[in-house]
């Protein structure tokens, strides 16, 4: 029996499901978790001894690779000074600051712990700001599990959803309105019965928790439109996309202006950090200056802020489109590779993010996503996992590369696709 799975056994009998995140039981893909004990620039290695590729890089924030000289040296400094205050400290001024100049939207930002604190208070902020209770968010666009996002579509005519998890009472989702992604129409339909009072849209503007999907041709333009004839708040939620669809994010890629942005996972460089920003008169609304309450124990974490400035500026010395162009060409071989087999592949990629999809059709919105074979899906996660390459443990995910990943990397990775059996 591998130390993985004595592990597993032990941690299911005291941590629900063995994991402290549902997603990492890899029950989707019909296999157990591998326990890591350390990783390394592109590499995992599990307790066993066994070496990955690892195209999760923990979901998103290890954009530099794993163990970033520069930002554990920034860590390991900052620890030395102390973990916590409970009181201001200049990283945290720092790591503002480098985030206002890298977002020109962003005026100002608060730091909290998570992606999920961190859309949680933007919505309240923004309904605080407004006066208004309703919310749009979008049929397979993950904000983290705060109640009023964990809410599924409602029926057709009525706008309203309904609670998409036991614990969420409907009442707290009454004010959520779940739309299809890529349908301009349906937002300007949902306006037209709520207009005066919807607070925000949300959007992730790439979301990456369908698999990845693409806005289409002026969808997030007419987001930013409708928001301004109805007095509505856009949010970006950047939580994936910030500083990796460019160093100024999606909003800098798409050229459109959210009034408020999230943003998580790099910004921290693994450690628990997230972020909401944006405009100044939305922001001052805030507790202190303001009335809208808001706080956090270790927000703005000394060792945090630490590590995530040196990650976001070690980032600016990095070279994107050369990512992008080496990502493309390592996810269009892989597609390629996949066909070659006899399986229809749709590929979506942008920046070091890409996903396949298993399915005849162009996947552009949640209900395409899902028609995508999630047993091919399996097949792939366990052979390739077999071989020695990490990928997502669910297939409405990204794959990721990263300034770590090498050409041995890609070669491994592709030869193992070779071997695909379906
Ligand atoms: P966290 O609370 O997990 O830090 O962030 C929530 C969140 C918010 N917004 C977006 C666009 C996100 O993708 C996330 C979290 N992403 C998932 C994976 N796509 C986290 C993985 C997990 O839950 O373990």
């Amino acid at each position: 029996m591998s130390l993985s799975s004595t592990l597993y056994a032990k941690a299911q009998s005291i941590i629900p499901g063995g994991v402290n995140s549902p997603i990492r039981a890899c029950k989707a893909v019909e296999s157990e978790p591998l326990f890591i004990a350390s990783a390394m620039g592109s590499k995992l290695y599990d307790v066993d001894g066994r070496q990955y590729v690892d195209y999760v890089m923990s979901w998103g924030p290890m954009l530099l690779g794993h163990a970033n000289p520069r930002v554990h040296e920034a860590a390991k400094a900052a620890l030395d000074a102390g973990a916590s205050f409970g009181a201001p400290c200049p990283a945290e001024v720092d790591l503002a600051q480098k985030i206002v100049d890298l977002m020109p939207s962003i005026e100002m930002v608060r730091m909290v712990n998570s992606g999920t604190e961190a859309t949680m208070s933007a919505l309240r902020l923004a309904r605080g700001f407004t006066g208004r209770d309703y919310v749009i968010k979008f049929d397979g666009c993950y904000h983290g599990h705060a109640d009023a996002f964990l809410a599924a579509a409602g029926s057709g005519v009525e706008v309203q959803a309904a609670p998409g998890t036991p614990g969420v009472p409907a009442a707290t989702v009454a004010h959520t309105i779940v739309l299809p992604y890529n349908n301009l129409d349906a937002v300007k339909e949902a306006f037209r019965q709520k207009g005066k009072d919807i607070a925000a849209i949300i959007v992730e503007p790439a979301p990456g928790n369908m698999g990845l999907v693409l806005p289409g041709p002026g969808y997030l333009e007419g987001l930013r439109a409708v928001c301004d004839e109805y007095g509505a708040l856009l949010i970006f939620d950047e939580v994936i996309t910030g500083f990796r669809w460019s160093l100024g994010g999606a909003q800098a890629r798409y050229g459109v202006r959210p009034d408020l942005t999230t943003l998580g996972k790099i910004i921290g460089a693994g450690f628990p950090v997230g972020a909401y920003g944006g405009r100044r008169d939305v922001m001052e609304k805030l507790s202190p200056c303001g009335p809208v309450f808001q706080a956090g124990t270790l927000s703005g974490n000394p060792v945090a802020m630490a590590a995530g400035l040196a990650n976001l500026r070690e980032l600016e010395q990095r070279d994107y489109a050369a990512l992008e162009k080496r990502t493309g060409e390592l996810a269009r071989e892989f597609a390629d590779i996949v066909r070659s087999k006899g399986v229809p592949v749709q590929l979506n990629h942008v920046a070091s993010a890409f996903t396949m999809y298993f399915t005849e059709q162009p996947v552009n919105d949640m209900a395409a996503a899902r028609t995508s074979n999630g047993k091919i899906y399996t097949a792939i996660y366990k052979q390739m996992r077999e071989q020695g390459v990490y990928l997502a443990s669910l297939a409405y995910e990204c794959t990721f590369t990263s300034f770590a990943h090498s050409e041995a990397d890609y070669e491994l990775t592709l030869n193992a696709a070779r071997n695909l059996k379906f």
